[in-house]
């Protein structure tokens, strides 16, 4: 059971008890027209209160029934909805916690409703590519105006019920409730003098009968649809709120409700809908680890120790600042550690010269701060995060040094982007305690944190760091060992292509602008030159000392030997105006290319933007159905969260596993046999992963792997 009902003297509260948050899945809502219908014909119910077990009202429908034959199934939300609105009895909504798309939906179709201090509401569709599809675009508008109500749709964040309260004439809440602890007793209240009202003759408040327009009319929806248009460019829900609004102040409002389901069928069909609930489910699906149990116990993590305080060492102290954890933070020279401070605190006051950062809570999140130069002050850190320079021999000396001082069970983390983590376990006693943090630069920023399980790496430790990652606000994906991990991994692949197209007859501006028009923030250029091509210069340096047999364009070193390392020093793939970011095609580098492809004795030809956007993809898709296939990453929707979380892969294209499903693995596959004839090319890569061609055999797809 999923719905419980208690009469409270002549008032049956009807409580949704479907944890965790209270989802009206198809079962919640066969229960709820059930015990409304119930308590419509049992003559010693006079009114009803409609509540929410645990935490929340409820989060909405059910995300997990979407694409189901159980969505569509009878009653749907709306009907639901229609049932209560039609009670002959007053319906009372008692909302805590949270009410959110539909949650908030079936509060509307209440007759009243009350809120305790500290509820937030949203209408939040359209960050699954939906709008609100049980009556929300009719019924807010009626309540709160056509202003608010859109821009509440349009934007899907959560609002403090208390704002929605202050506005002028709303009819969304009948009453602020004295507490989160009263609210149900203040509701059956509420209940039995509306029911009194009823009984002498008044008619029971309904939000569909309120009027609905707005002053400025078609003026007003022109410019909210240019002003949506232009933020909403991959996403066509937001439009569609615009539209749907409009008609609640123009159709009968039965009319409206029609139409607005309509928009809501489409809009569930789109990609853009599709990719959108996937990484919402994808983001969750991280956080579970196969052999690891939810309930594993954790290690306390009251106090973080960062050794180092470069640029990353300073953003990652700043994380767990933020999230008001103590921080001790090592340097091995007051000069490195001044300068490291200085980072940190030139951040934070960049934060309170936006206003982003209230100058107090500045002045907390350095008081959690101790540098300092020795060893024995970091000792009692429960979780301690080496983030020194990349050189395996400094590594050594670190973990050699974190596992003489270190208390029994800290934990000890490297971030290393490209060492063995194995490794550097083994520079300990304690592998089981030692763990990877690859944070991504800039580390306060980037929402992505590479988990990395070493071999000895203990399930406890992986289900403290993904948990205290969390607390840090980053979105965790469990890597194993292997070079680059995940994300670093496949953008090789990504960038070596990039390099064969230059080579090949393409121009750097030409790559980006491809990609770029494909979703990407910054294509591989670009992005190059902002990051410091220097660092892929070390790594192919280093590649190709322990696998000379992988081939990259020579395009990229020749930049380097010229000194264009980027940004950084002016000119990169692209020049650069003296203290200006904008990149501008390089003749200069033109000519070195064009000399290049004549000593490579190859003839420039023409290469289309769907090649080059299929090619650098399709090297990610390739790429990571080996890293599945060699069990470094749990499943597909893992890769898609690294590659929308800390790679710009485009959110509404859903991941590269994700798009390549939509594109058809055979379509993919297609295009892997052309690439892989092409002689400049690198045939052995294009030659179909192991789990690729197991999925093609079989007619799956990756989402079949993903839980
Ligand atoms: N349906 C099913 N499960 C849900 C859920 C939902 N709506 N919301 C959360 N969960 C699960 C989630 O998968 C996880 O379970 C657990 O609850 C904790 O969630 C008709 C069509 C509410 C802000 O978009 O934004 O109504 O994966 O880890 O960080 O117009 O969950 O661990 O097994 O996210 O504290 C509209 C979606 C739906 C809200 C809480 N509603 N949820 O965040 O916990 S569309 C939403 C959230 C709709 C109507 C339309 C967040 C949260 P598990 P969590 P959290």
């Amino acid at each position: 059971m999923t719905v419980r009902c208690t009469l409270q003297g002549d008032v049956e509260v009807i409580a949704l008890d479907n944890p965790p948050l209270n989802s009206l899945g198809l079962d919640t809502r066969r229960e709820l027209v059930a015990a409304l219908e119930q308590a419509q014909a049992d003559p010693d119910v006079a009114a009803i209160v409609l509540t929410g077990s645990g935490r929340a009202f409820s989060a909405g429908a059910d995300l997990h029934e979407f694409g189901s034959p159980r969505a569509g199934q009878e009653p749907g939300l709306a009907g639901v909805i229609g049932t209560m609105e039609r009670a002959s009895k007053p319906v009372v909504a008692a909302l805590h916690g949270l009410a959110l798309g539909g949650g908030l939906e079936l509060a509307m179709g209440c007759h009243y409703r009350i809120v305790a201090p500290g509820t937030r509401v949203a209408l939040p569709e359209v960050k699954l590519g939906l709008l609100p599809g049980a009556g929300g675009t009719q019924r807010l508008p009626r309540a709160i105006g056509v202003g608010p109500a859109l821009d509440l749709m349009v934007r899907g964040e959560q609002v403090a019920a208390e704002a929605l309260v202050g506005i002028p004439e709303q009819k969304l809440f009948d009453q602020l409730a004295r507490g989160a602890d009263t609210v149900l007793d203040e509701a059956v209240a509420l209940a039995r003098s509306a029911s009194r009202r009823h009984a002498a003759g008044a008619p029971l408040p309904r939000l569909r009968d309120l009027p609905c327009g707005h002053p400025q009319g078609d003026a007003y929806f022109q410019s909210a649809r240019d002003a949506v248009r232009a933020a909403n460019r991959n996403f066509p829900a937001p439009l569609q709120c615009v539209d749907a609004v409009e008609s609640a102040t123009r159709e009968p409002f039965d009319v409206g409700l029609a139409h607005e389901r309509e928009r809501f069928v489409d809009l569930m069909r789109t990609p853009q809908s599709l990719a959108l609930r996937h990484a919402f489910m994808a983001e969750r699906s991280a956080r579970k680890i196969p052999d690891v149990a939810p309930d594993t116990a954790q290690r306390t993590i009251a106090k973080v120790a960062v050794i180092g305080a470069g640029t990353m060492g300073g953003g990652i102290a700043m994380n767990f600042l933020n999230a008001g954890i103590p921080v001790v933070m090592l340097e091995s020279s007051q000069q490195a550690l001044d300068r490291g401070l200085a980072t940190l605190r030139r951040n934070y006051e960049a934060q309170v010269g936006k206003g982003k950062l209230e100058p107090t809570r500045y002045a907390q999140r350095m008081a959690l701060l101790t540098p300092t130069l020795g060893y024995a002050d970091v000792a009692d850190a429960d979780l301690v995060i080496e983030a020194v320079f990349e050189d395996l021999g400094v590594k050594e000396q670190v973990f050699r040094q974190l596992d003489a001082v270190m208390k029994p069970g800290a934990i000890l983390a490297s971030n290393t982007s490209t060492l063995d983590l194995n490794t550097i376990a083994a520079f300990t006693r304690r592998p089981q305690d030692v763990v990877g943090m690859h944070f991504f630069s800039p580390a306060n920023v980037m929402k992505l944190l590479e988990v990395v399980r070493g071999g000895g790496t203990g399930r406890d430790v992986l289900a403290t760091v993904m948990a205290v990652g969390g607390r840090i606000g980053k979105i965790c994906v469990v890597s194993g060992v292997c070079d680059g991990f995940i994300g670093n991994r496949m953008i090789e692949q990504y960038t070596r292509q990039a390099g064969f197209l230059i080579d090949e007859g393409c121009t750097p501006d030409q790559v980006d602008k491809a990609i770029e028009a494909f979703g990407f923030a910054m294509g591989p250029f670009r992005m190059g030159d902002l990051a410091g091509n220097d660092i892929g210069w070390a790594i192919r340096k280093r590649r190709a000392i322990e696998k000379p047999g992988v081939r990259f364009s020579k395009t990229a070193d020749l930049l380097c030997a010229m000194g264009r390392f980027g940004q950084k020093t002016g000119a990169g793939w692209y020049d650069y105006a003296p203290g200006k970011r904008d990149a501008v095609p390089s003749r200069l580098v033109l000519d070195m290319i064009e000399r290049h492809r004549a000593e490579l004795g190859l003839t420039p030809r023409p290469i289309d933007d769907e090649e080059i956007v299929q090619r650098l993809v399709y090297a990610l898709v390739n790429e990571a159905a080996r890293i599945l296939d060699e069990k470094i990453a749990s499943r597909p929707s893992d890769i898609d969260m690294v590659y929308l979380a800390g790679y710009g892969f485009p959110l509404h294209r859903g991941g590269p596993l994700h798009y390549a499903d939509g594109v058809g693995l055979s379509n993919v596959a297609k295009a892997m046999e052309r690439f892989a004839q092409n002689p400049h090319d690198d045939a052995g890569f294009w030659q179909p992963a192991p789990l690729l061609r197991r999925l093609l055999a079989g007619h799956a797809t990756f989402a079949s792997l993903n839980d």
